[in-house]
């Protein structure tokens, strides 16, 4: 991905859009802030599994809980690690975007932010536990798919050997 630099417009609505999400006004966004945030760029409720993992995905420092750059990291990208004026926590809270600004990066970023949510949703890692749970679950139905052809064989030949009883029976009784 080349980094495009983030314009001032999507600057201010991820800005706004952080302080929406961040409920208690704490400058941060905890565990249980993440959810409708996920909510919003998935079009969905996120499993207790995809939050959890996002929000460990997110949370760089593990401090357990998302700063504004962790969670711009996330959002932009490329394009906030080459953001020419990475604003102090001052300029956060008194930037005001007008109504135009965020109408246009609202809807410059809709579909940039569903692309990165998916992303870290997709990017979640296997743990070995799992894994294993997966492979064993692949042997089992090979092994089952196996024994159910090897029941319907059984179960043809069975069939076939009825009629021939039943065939010989027949001619026997003429
Ligand atoms: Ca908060
Ligand atoms: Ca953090």
């Amino acid at each position: 991905m080349t980094a495009v630099p983030l314009t001032e417009q999507e600057h201010l609505y991820f800005q706004t859009d952080f302080k929406t999400f961040d409920k208690n006004n704490s400058g941060f966004l905890e565990q249980s802030e993440l959810p409708a945030l996920l909510e919003k760029q998935l079009n969905r409720k996120p499993s207790d599994e995809e939050a959890a993992a996002v929000f460990a995905q997110m949370d760089e420092n593990n401090d357990e809980v998302i700063s504004y750059n962790e969670y711009m990291k996330v959002m932009a990208g490329d394009a906030w690690r080459g953001y020419a004026s990475m604003p102090n926590d001052d300029a956060i809270s008194s930037n005001q975007p007008t109504a135009e600004q965020e109408a246009a990066a609202t809807k410059l970023q809709a579909s940039q932010r569903r692309k990165n949510a998916v992303k870290v949703v997709k990017k979640k890692k296997e743990t070995k536990a799992e894994k294993q749970a997966r492979k064993a679950a692949k042997k089992k139905k090979a092994e089952d798919d196996e024994a159910e052809i090897q029941e319907i064989m059984a179960q043809i030949e069975n069939d076939a050997k009825e009629k021939r009883d039943k065939d010989k029976a027949y001619i026997q009784n003429l």
